[in-house]
């Protein structure tokens, strides 16, 4: 028996707990992850916080070493996984808001991008602030999102892009909107790990959002604008 599975997590304190949660999630140990989201918040701790010092921090350290080289693909998909069965308990807690409905927005990661953490996370926070979200997954080509946006009703769009060499992509999309004469109908939102607010203001969209707080900022900010402009 390793050292690792004689370690009771429900005996460690906040900080080794969350310190042992990176470790596990580095090691993609899902039950552990599990686990330790339950304990956290056993302890009263907020879901978002779980979420931000338990789980986002443990996959910055992931993506640290998956960049040096000593972490690969495989390993990493373990850590995901682990990552996606801590999300799974907190979205139910994240959503749970009561808040009131706010818009509808469509929300995916770009073609040739199969990262959906990030996405994922703002689907949850935008739902937990009152957003109806539809999510249209991963690897989206163009006539995906255009398509939806034309068969349903949505205030925003979202998209995710976790590669430089998908990022461009996000500007293909907008520039088929203008085409279509169907830019103006929407507000778009930008994110993922390489992009910037240069960036999203470069390629036509109306804001990058850092991370899923700041998303759900700025959507609302743009709603409030909206119900503004219609009551004017
Ligand atoms: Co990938 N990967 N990966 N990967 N991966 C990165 C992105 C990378 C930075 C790792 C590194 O080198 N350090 C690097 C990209 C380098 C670059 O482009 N410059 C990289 C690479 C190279 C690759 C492959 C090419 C590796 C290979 O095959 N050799 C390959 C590409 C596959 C493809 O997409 N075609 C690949 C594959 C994978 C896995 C499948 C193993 C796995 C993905 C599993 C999954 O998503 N289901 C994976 C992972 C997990 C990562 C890292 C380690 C973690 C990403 C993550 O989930 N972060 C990542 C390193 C890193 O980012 N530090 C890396 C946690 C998440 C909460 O953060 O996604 O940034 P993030 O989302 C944030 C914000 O960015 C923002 O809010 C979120 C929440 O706060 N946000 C939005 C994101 N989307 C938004 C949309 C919005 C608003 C805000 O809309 C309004």
């Amino acid at each position: 028996m390793s050292d690792e599975q004689d370690i009771i997590l429900a005996d460690l304190s906040d900080e080794e707990l969350t310190l042992q949660m990176h470790d596990d999630l580095y090691d993609g140990m899902k039950e552990e992850i599990e686990e330790g989201v339950n304990i956290l918040l056993g302890r009263g701790w907020m879901p978002y916080d779980v979420l931000t010092k338990a789980l986002v921090e443990g996959m910055r350290i992931v993506g640290i070493d998956f960049r040096d080289g000593i972490l690969f693909v495989p390993e990493v998909l373990l850590a995901a996984n682990a990552m996606k069965g801590g999300m799974a308990i907190l979205k139910p807690l994240l959503a749970e808001t009561g808040a009131p409905r706010l818009g509808n927005m469509l929300i995916g990661t770009v073609k040739g991008d199969i990262h959906d953490i990030g996405k994922n996370l703002v689907t949850m926070m935008m739902e937990g602030a009152g957003f109806e979200v539809k999510d249209l997954g991963i690897n989206n080509p163009v006539e995906n999102y255009v398509q939806e946006l034309e068969d349903g009703e949505y205030d925003i769009l979202g998209m995710s892009a976790l590669l430089t060499t998908t990022m461009p992509y996000m500007k293909v999309v907008i520039d088929t909107m203008v085409e279509k004469g169907m830019r103006d109908d929407y507000v778009v939102l930008v994110g993922g790990a390489p992009l910037n607010e240069e960036f999203g203001k470069a390629i036509g969209a109306d804001a990058y959002c850092r991370d899923a707080a700041v998303a759900v900022e700025t959507a609302k900010e743009f709603m409030a604008k909206k119900h503004n402009q219609l009551s004017m």
